[in-house]
């Protein structure tokens, strides 16, 4: 498999997590909260050309913590109470040759005040918690690479 020798080649992502407060009648002391962990491209652009699946592991507190998502929109929405670290898995198109790459993002649900006190409940607003990231490829298999260069 040739390689492009002395090459790279980089993609942006943006991964991250939404989240907002249940309402009253849906809320309970397991579920005060529906959030949204996702791996995009800017823009929304769609990732799948060079992204073939994502896993997302959860806290062992989740039914099947380990969620596998094989096509975009690469995301995984839950209710519940608490943040924690998620594990962030992509695995790239079977014609790249590339490893899995891991990302680590702390959930976030609770919207700090200016004064670092926690709004109650019912007053909070919905966070948005992504980063901004590239995958850098380097010296990309030639097939790869032209395929990346199509997008
Ligand atoms: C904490 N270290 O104590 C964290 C753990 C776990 C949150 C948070 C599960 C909800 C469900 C859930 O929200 N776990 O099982 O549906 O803050």
């Amino acid at each position: 498999l040739k390689r492009m020798k002395g090459l790279s080649v980089f993609r942006p992502i943006v991964y991250g997590n939404v989240a907002s407060p249940l309402g009253k009648k849906l809320a309970d002391s397991n579920h005060t909260h529906r959030w949204t962990v996702s791996v995009r491209g800017v823009n929304n652009e769609d990732i799948s050309y060079f992204v073939k699946k994502v896993s997302f592991k959860l806290h062992d507190t989740y039914d099947n913590p380990n969620r596998v998502i094989e096509k975009a929109p690469f995301e995984v929405t839950e209710t519940g109470w608490g943040e924690f670290d998620i594990i962030i898995k992509i695995h790239f198109q079977q014609a790249s040759g590339e490893k899995p790459l891991t990302l680590y993002h702390h959930l976030k649900l609770h919207p700090y005040e200016e004064d670092g006190t926690l709004a109650p409940l019912p007053k909070q607003r919905p966070v948005f918690s992504f980063n901004y990231d590239e995958i850098v490829f380097n010296e990309p298999i030639e097939a790869f690479y032209l395929t990346l260069q199509e997008h």
